[in-house]
């Protein structure tokens, strides 16, 4: 079972475990115009349509579909949007995965045995964090309200595994994108604009804090590193990062170098509006620990992720198809 099957990570993670031969069920908010967009890609799926902060939903959805893992993936996922939305943020990002967690128990005492559970942690939790790079053992510093309800929901999953024995794992990812990245977040926002600017159908657009540094990687790595977490003989927390850090800069002027178009900055504006009242300035993970102790490795460098982007967006654009699975 997966919630927020209607996200980028819900989709890859989900097509992941289909070509694992997995039953998949995927929960995602009733109506949601994500679902609607990415259902193309969601095919073999059990697409139910849940709000994850519906604990009595949620308990009901369990219970019938009996899975054997979990992975709660369900979230407001846009940080900067999270000042605008600070309550439903910590009732989505963070009661609901307490509620989850109680669910799990619930199914314990019933069934003998509960799902292994994941849960989705996030970089955002060491915000202005003094340690670089960042590991499994950096103190949080959240400096939004997604972030502040990230920490809470990783505290609960920590507290839960040792308060009463869950198989339950907080995977600490750092930004991780890809083709099906919504326009919200600022790589897909440049590899679009950048894909306009190449057929013609615009000549610039703004960003805000281009000085930021973020330790990008591929979501479709990053759904690997999920999965093998709950295989593990032993519940535990892993960074999930490529060791890796560049700067909002560096994206802009890479997505137009696969573009083949010169001279970037005469294309970009920068607006003060668009900066966030308080930013993280740089995100860099140390996977070490995943690396030793689930194996897992980043298997796509920079370079590869923006080309692949750029690619998306201008064959979406001289298609005319915004979405299809080709794209992957
Ligand atoms: O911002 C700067 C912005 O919104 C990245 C989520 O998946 O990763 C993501 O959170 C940086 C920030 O992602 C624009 O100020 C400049 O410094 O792409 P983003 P994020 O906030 O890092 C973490 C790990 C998560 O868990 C989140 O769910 O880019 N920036 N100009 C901009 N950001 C946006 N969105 N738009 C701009 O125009």
């Amino acid at each position: 079972m997966i919630t927020g099957i209607a996200g980028q990570d819900g989709v890859y993670l989900g097509r992941l475990l289909r070509s694992k031969g997995y039953r998949v069920v995927g929960s995602a908010t009733p109506d949601s115009a994500s679902l609607h967009r990415l259902l193309p890609y969601l095919g073999g799926v059990d697409v139910a349509e849940v709000d994850s902060r519906d604990a009595g939903a949620v308990r009901d959805l369990v219970f019938a579909v009996r899975p054997d893992e979990i992975y709660n993936l369900a979230a407001r996922s846009s940080v900067g949007a999270s000042w605008h939305a600070a309550e439903l943020v910590a009732e989505t990002n963070g009661m609901a995965v307490l509620r989850l967690l109680e669910v799990l128990l619930r199914y314990r005492d019933e069934h003998g045995a509960a799902p292994r559970f994941y849960q989705a942690s996030s970089s955002e939790i060491f915000g202005l964090a003094e340690q670089q790079p960042q590991d499994e053992r950096t103190p949080h510093y959240p400096r939004s309200p997604y972030g502040v309800a990230k920490s809470f929901a990783h505290h609960l999953t920590v507290n839960y595994r040792e308060s009463y024995g869950l198989f339950a794992c907080n995977g600490i990812l750092f930004n991780h994108e890809s083709p099906l990245r919504a326009t919200s977040f600022v790589t897909r926002k440049i590899t679009r604009s950048v894909a306009e600017i190449k057929c013609g159908l615009r000549e610039e657009f703004s960003l805000g804090n281009v000085d930021a540094f973020r330790d990008w990687g591929a979501a479709a790595d990053y759904v690997q590193a999920m999965w093998l977490m709950l295989q593990h003989e032993l519940p535990g927390d892993y960074v999930i990062a490529t060791g890796r850090t560049h700067s909002i800069r560096d994206f802009v002027e890479l997505a137009f170098d696969c573009a083949g178009i010169d001279d970037p900055w005469s294309h970009v504006r920068q607006d003060p509006a668009m900066m966030r009242p308080a930013d993280v300035p740089k995100t860099w993970g140390d996977p070490s620990r995943a690396a030793s102790g689930l194996g897992w490795r980043p298997t796509t460098s920079f370079r590869e992720l923006v080309a692949q982007m750029v690619r998306a967006d201008i064959t979406r654009l001289r298609s005319g198809t915004e979405e299809d699975p080709s794209l992957l």
